[in-house]
């Protein structure tokens, strides 16, 4: 035929297997590290000489403060048949104060690194020191804020603080390396989006990757810095590539772009795989942005499909999705410009729930994690479809021939519901036009895109093609069973090899076949709905046992990988682990509803059990074992009817004694951000770095002061939503959200020859990412005060969290506390009593302008098996203005704007959460104008899921 034609060797002769090199298989903990080779060539990583197709997500462990939590998101990304998961590591959220690092409790990463090796998963670590990710500084420490030398930079002085923690962070990751079989780190990212190639660019990541390697770290070093880096000083490993085809703008959700073709950027990569270190798996959301379902969609299940699609089309075989589990931007962890919810419209919600994204993802982590061909391939022209409007890319193994056909719309964003036909190249005779059952064709309704499979070793099987999509298969004894599935209602054409006609079996729905004597071949004809089955069996050779599911029966199936082989589960809403010895599966996993559970297990299993309970079961036609299982008991959550409320801004009453508080008498800062205003005001330059921020100015009034011009910076330029509130001698000046405003003075208000005093409450909205010119440098709080019509000096003195950067609560850490007046006093910790508060109900209103603290406790007593998600409701009817400060047991779990939005619901994750016993809110509500006060505050139940996960509390001071 065409010059472009691979011959194919018998498939017999194949050897690839079915995808082991792909799996990492969960090492035990007292297993002797094997060491293994971790390369790569022009087609993919390789692992032990073998191809490995990478396919990963991002999840960040300081974004969900409760360390078992960690094992439930890896052991769901896992399930998912993600084989990767990608970690930023952050600086900041270890060091609180120059030369302190934490790596306990919460910041435990040796746990989280030993957790990964558990679930068996590889791990992409990214440990900055630079990370970006929408957090505070972008990962830099506070305390790098007020210091001199340009970040990013080979500069004296910001690599003597780097090297602090580059050293303690890459010892820790070093110990957990896949090179030296000791755990599953894969690969390490030195610095991020890092596009500065000036000599003094090169040199700064040069020194990194000399320390990294002088640091113990063996795995290939890569970047995500797109065409930069490829050679030369700093030259990585591997280079990456990051893409946001849809970008961050979820204000449409059904706005598509065009699918960028990395074809391109393939054929310049002669050394390396195309990666993908951030691919869109969803998009942060704003302050009054349109909140994280319109992004979930935006980035949905047909976004997944057509544009991962492409990527796979354009041959990558290293895929990591930014977020695949976002989380929770807890305490004052966000950048400015993001929330509290870092939920990313990511495939697990916030609350760790599995959303129909994550299905779509384990189809195709199925696929990556199944047909071990897909790792090394190479791009072949194909025939046009018959049908214009749908593009079909065509890729083949060089090694076995294995071909892949990738359909889409020529236009992605086309919504029409279109028909074809495809032509298949054959190793040997004319092209093939299939299906070839007539009256049916191909269907690519709308955004849909599908990857069909030709030529193909299944197993021990001969697959010629199949219309359909292949889930996955696993072999059991002399047995293949194969999940094939399409869109509900479509048809499918599913062609095997045999040398002889086998015996054929419809078990299950409506399936014709077709035995071809001429070209040896069986042809199944189905229509998608629900699940069919159908056993096959060859007069020589081993059993075929396909299942042919419409999407929604496709996503109920799991595949586990033991040591003993792999299983096939079909029901439960997750399956976790699993192990096989002795003719009994021991299962884990999760439960929604009560549901079937049929288990594909090798020959002889009869005893299943399912966290830890037996299971009856009943063999099926099917080969397999049936059973029933649980769902959860119902839930109900407690009313929060009675609150305790104390009045908490005494620092606006001009006889406050601010005596102890730090007098702001710097006349220089090593910020090279500095106003050149005295007094320096910045209160970074005090220690006080995240949450809000009190100044007292004192001042000896004329008697001529007419009014007051008040500058803070609140990094409004930003869409950002900081504010400050100004009293004087406790009348209400009023409020600024956008930085700079002169206030009215009324002489009344004056004590002439007498101490005045001006209280300011600023809302620090966190500190900008940094680019390469010290951004995150920009001063924080207030900037200046002049008075109009005198020119009276102002002594100031400044207070924010207690402790500044000697924290009194190492557990909960830096980003925890603010400067309020209630969190310097503990009011946010369960032991403090409250008992002689006013008593209050919720909703309450108020037109004073101030601070108001709230306290109830509730006790919740949950199945000790059951995983409820439990979210804090805050409902206004119409918005007021005034912020909200969230506390549960102590720790800061939620930023609430009332006139700004968009976020109602805070997650409360377990371990914080106490399931089974006393939890005490807190909750600082400062009203920033007339029309304060606090909302209705609800509990409210996610979801309900009965789960092998247990959940251990998370230790912290209790007052
Ligand atoms: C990319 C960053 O590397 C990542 O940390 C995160 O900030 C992400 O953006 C957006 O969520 S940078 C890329 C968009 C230029």
């Amino acid at each position: 035929m065409t010059a472009f034609h691979v011959r194919r060797p018998a498939l017999a002769l194949l050897a690839l297997g079915t995808g082991i090199a792909a799996l990492a298989p969960a090492i035990a903990a007292d297993a002797p590290p094997v060491p293994h080779k971790v390369a790569f060539d022009r087609y993919s990583m390789t692992l032990d000489g073998k191809p490995l197709y990478v396919w990963s997500g991002s999840f960040h462990y300081w974004r969900l403060p409760s360390p078992d939590l960690w094992r439930d998101v890896l052991q769901k990304m896992k399930a998912a048949g993600f084989n990767a998961v990608e970690v930023y590591f952050h600086w900041g959220y270890h060091s609180p104060k120059r030369g302190v690092y934490d790596f306990t409790g919460i910041r435990d990463v040796d746990r989280l690194l030993d957790m990964a090796r558990d679930a068996g998963i590889y791990v992409i670590a990214r440990p900055g020191p630079y990370i970006n990710a929408e957090t505070d500084a972008g990962g830099f420490p506070n305390w790098l804020v007020a210091t001199a030398g340009k970040p990013r930079s080979p500069s004296p002085d910001y690599t003597a603080a780097y090297r602090e923690w580059m050293t303690q962070i890459n010892r820790i990751i070093a110990r957990h390396q896949v090179t030296d079989g000791r755990g599953t780190v894969l690969l390490y990212q030195v610095e991020n989006e890092f596009y500065d190639d000036s000599p003094d660019g090169q040199r700064y990541l040069q020194d990194l990757e000399d320390e990294a390697r002088a640091d113990g770290i063996t795995v290939p070093l890569f970047g995500n810095h797109n065409e930069n880096f490829f050679e030369g000083l700093g030259a990585l490993d591997l280079p990456g590539f990051d893409s946001y085809p849809l970008d961050f703008d979820c204000t449409r959700p059904a706005r598509w772009n065009a699918v960028y073709d990395f074809s391109h950027e393939r054929e310049k990569l002669t050394r390396w795989p195309l990666f993908f270190p951030e691919y869109q798996g969803g998009a942060f959301d704003v302050w009054g942005g349109p909140g994280y379902e319109a992004c979930r969609k935006l980035t949905g299940p047909e976004f997944e499909r057509v544009f991962y699609e492409a990527t796979m089309a354009s041959g990558s075989t290293m895929q990591n999705f930014y977020m695949t589990y976002g989380g929770i931007n807890w305490g004052w962890l966000s950048s400015p410009g993001v929330y509290t919810s870092y939920d990313y419209g990511a495939a697990l919600t916030a609350s760790r729930q599995l959303t129909s994204k994550y299905d779509q993802q384990k189809l195709l982590g199925y696929l990556t994690q199944t047909v071990a061909p897909l790792a090394r391939t190479d791009a072949r022209a194909a025939t046009a479809a018959e049908n214009p409007r749908v593009r079909v890319t065509r890729r083949v193994n060089p090694n076995d021939g294995t071909q892949f056909y990738f359909l889409r719309h020529a236009d992605a964003s086309d919504t029409t519901s279109d028909a074809t036909h495809l032509t298949l190249a054959q190793a040997a005779g004319k092209p093939l036009v299939v299906p070839q059952q007539p009256g049916t064709a191909i269907r690519l309704d709308g955004r849909d895109a599908k990857v069909l499979l030709a030529d193909y070793a299944l197993g021990a099987q001969r697959l010629a093609y199949s219309t359909s999509e292949l889930l996955t298969h696993v072999r059991q004894d002399d047995r293949d069973v194969a999940v094939f599935y399409g869109r509900q209602g479509e048809d499918g054409e599913t062609v095997l090899r045999f040398d002889a006609e086998p015996a054929v079996k419809v078990v299950a729905g409506q399936v014709a076949s077709h035995w071809d004597a001429g070209t040896h071949t069986l042809r199944l004809n189905y229509r998608h709905d629900g699940l069919a089955r159908v056993a096959i069996t060859p007069k020589a050779g081993g059993a075929l046992f396909v299942l042919l599911a419409d999407n929604d029966a496709a996503v109920r199936f799991w595949r586990l990988d033991t040591a003993a082989g792999p299983l096939l589960l079909r029901g439960p809403h997750l399956a976790r682990t699993a192990a096989l010895s002795g003719g009994a599966v021991a299962l884990a996993g999760d439960t929604d509803a009560a549901t079937d559970l049929e288990v594909f297990a090798p020959r002889g299993t009869q005893a299943v059990t399912w966290n830890g309970l037996p299971v009856a079961t009943t063999a099926t036609p099917s080969g397999s074992l049936e059973g029933h299982l649980d769902g959860p008991a119902p839930v109900t959550l407690p009313a929060l009817d009675t609150w305790r409320v104390h009045d908490a801004a005494p620092e606006i009453a001009p006889g406050f004694d601010d005596r102890a508080w730090q007098a702001t008498d710097r006349t220089s800062t090593p910020n090279p951000y500095w106003n050149k205003a005295l007094p320096i005001l910045d209160s970074d330059d005090y220690g006080f770095h995240h949450g809000n921020v009190w100044y007292r100015g004192h001042f000896t009034a004329t008697g001529k002061e007419t009014g007051i011009r008040l500058s803070a910076s609140l990094g409004v330029h930003l869409g950002n939503h900081g504010i400050f509130t100004a009293w004087l001698n406790g009348h209400f000046l009023g409020n600024n959200p956008s930085g700079s405003q002169q206030f009215p003075i009324d002489p009344a208000w004056l004590k002439k020859g007498a101490d005045n005093v001006i209280a300011v409450l600023v809302d620090n909205h966190g500190h900008l990412q940094e680019e390469k010119n010290g951004a995150f440098r920009e001063p924080r709080g207030l900037l200046s005060a002049v008075f109009a019509g005198a020119t009276t000096a102002i002594h100031w003195r400044i207070q924010g969290n207690r402790g500044g950067e000697d924290l009194p609560d190492a557990a909960r850490g830096p980003f925890n506390a603010g400067g309020l007046y209630g969190e310097r006093m503990g009011w946010q910790m369960p032991a403090f009593a409250d008992a002689a508060w006013a008593t209050a109900t919720l909703p309450r209103h108020t037109a004073q302008p101030g601070v108001e603290w709230y306290r109830t406790d509730f006790t919740l007593d949950l199945p000790k098996d059951q995983d409820v998600p439990i979210a804090l409701r805050i409902h206004d009817d119409a918005p007021h203005r005034y912020r909200a400060v969230i506390f549960i047991n102590g720790w800061q779990l939620g930023r609430y704007i009332s006139d700004v939005g968009p976020q109602t619901d805070f997650e409360l994750p377990p371990g914080l959460l106490n399931p089974n016993g006393k939890n005490t809110i807190a909750i600082a509500a400062w009203s920033t104008a007339q029309d304060g006060g606090l909302g209705q505050v609800s509990l409210v139940m996610q979801g309900n899921y009965r789960t092998s996960l247990r959940v251990a509390p998370v230790t912290a001071p209790v007052k």
